[in-house]
């Protein structure tokens, strides 16, 4: 650490302020043996150097080339999306108390742009030319429903082995949702389920599936690595559906969501599903989906409906990763509170606030 602020103070100046700094290991197995890196961030303030610097000090034996360049292209995206923000943030002020309609939409956080091409040709009263209030909200419903087109559950095929895992950050219900599809598919439906959790990092996430699997009656496996995972699952090739619960995985952790994506590489036909929370603001919602998209998910399952205060993040998401809907789940109880993605009543959900 020492080193590393020695070499800020060098870069930047005695002026550096340091905005963060991380201890991590390089290298080595499952965390042991690896080199210790030190990452500090520093900025700044003046108008003669750039405003954010992200400064990585690496001992000199590792400092490759590859590490420079992806330094280099840190910067360059921060800064594009720094642009992005103040022209977004530019247009939503000029567009602001446009119309009811407008004023709606960017309530409930939708991007002014994707706003803008929503109400486009519709008569919200802007310029005097109201329309029928009525007519309005089911024009301005079937639009957001052709934005939420793309809704695809699980397909259990009653000859195969349907694979799916939720993945996803802490918290945002995905053992919950486990519990909730493997009680419909294994007792409203009748099909051959069995769970597998690689959540072994905490004792009482195991427990918490296992106690599901016991009240609805079908089997749980816990899995310690790759291999095991493979062995799980090769051992439930006959069930019709073998649900994969993970542990909670920061966006910001590189490492933790590169043994997430090794995981998930043991079988090409396990199917991904991103778990959101709608509750989660959209900018950190963008920052989840960018990072997981090494999982490459297949579709997207959106929790906690039942507590989102604005819904326009399902809207903004998908606009920038056009991907499949799978299910919403509008509250705690398990098995109940799981439906397929049901657009038109998220878009009454986002209309909410407009009355006619
Ligand atoms: N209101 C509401 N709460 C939910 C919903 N789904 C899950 N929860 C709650 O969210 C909390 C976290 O749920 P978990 O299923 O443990 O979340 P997780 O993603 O497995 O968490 P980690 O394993 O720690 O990453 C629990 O209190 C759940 O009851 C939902 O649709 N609505
Ligand atoms: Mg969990």
């Amino acid at each position: 650490m020492p080193e590393a602020m020695a070499q800020v103070k060098q870069d930047l100046g005695r002026d550096a302020v340091i905005l963060h700094t991380r201890r991590f290991k390089k290298g080595g197995i499952l965390g042991f043996f690896g080199r210790e890196m030190v990452e500090v961030m520093a900025a700044l303030d003046s108008p003669a150097a750039p405003s954010v610097e992200k400064k990585q000090w690496i001992p000199p034996a590792a400092n490759t080339i590859e590490d420079t360049k992806i330094t280099a292209m840190q910067l360059e995206m921060s800064n594009m999306r720094k642009m992005m923000e103040q022209m977004l943030c530019q247009f939503s002020q000029d567009s602001k108390s446009t119309s009811p309609l407008m004023d709606v939409l960017l309530k409930n956080d939708i991007e002014p742009v994707i706003a803008e091409s929503l109400i486009k040709g519709i008569p919200d009263g802007k310029n005097g030319a109201a329309g029928d209030p009525g007519m309005i909200r089911k024009l301005l419903v079937d639009r957001i429903v052709q934005c939420l087109q793309g809704i695809d559950g699980i397909d259990i095929s009653p000859s195969g082995c349907k694979t799916v895992a939720l993945i996803g950050p802490t918290g945002v219900g995905k053992t919950t949702t486990i519990a909730k599809l493997a009680a419909n598919f294994a007792l409203k439906e009748g099909y051959k389920v069995a769970l597998i959790t690689a959540d072994t990092y905490r004792i009482a996430a195991v427990e918490q599936l296992k106690i599901y699997g016991d009240i609805i009656g079908v089997p749980l496996e816990i899995v310690y690595s790759p291999d095991e995972l493979r062995t799980a699952l090769y051992r439930h090739g006959d069930k019709h559906l073998v649900l994969i619960d993970t542990a909670g995985r920061s966006p910001s952790n590189r490492e933790q969501l590169t043994e997430l994506q090794e995981l998930l590489a043991v079988d090409p036909y396990i199917e991904t599903h991103l778990v959101l929370s709608t509750t989660t603001k959209y900018r950190d919602a963008f920052e989840i989906v960018n990072k997981f998209s090494v999982c490459s998910p297949h579709k997207f399952l959106f929790t906690k409906v039942d507590e989102a205060s604005n819904l326009g993040t399902v809207l903004n998401l998908l606009y920038h990763f056009p991907t499949t809907l799978s299910y919403m789940t509008t509250g705690q109880s398990v098995p109940d509170d799981i439906e397929l993605v049901n657009s038109t009543k998220l878009a009454n959900m986002i209309l909410r606030d407009y009355h006619e």
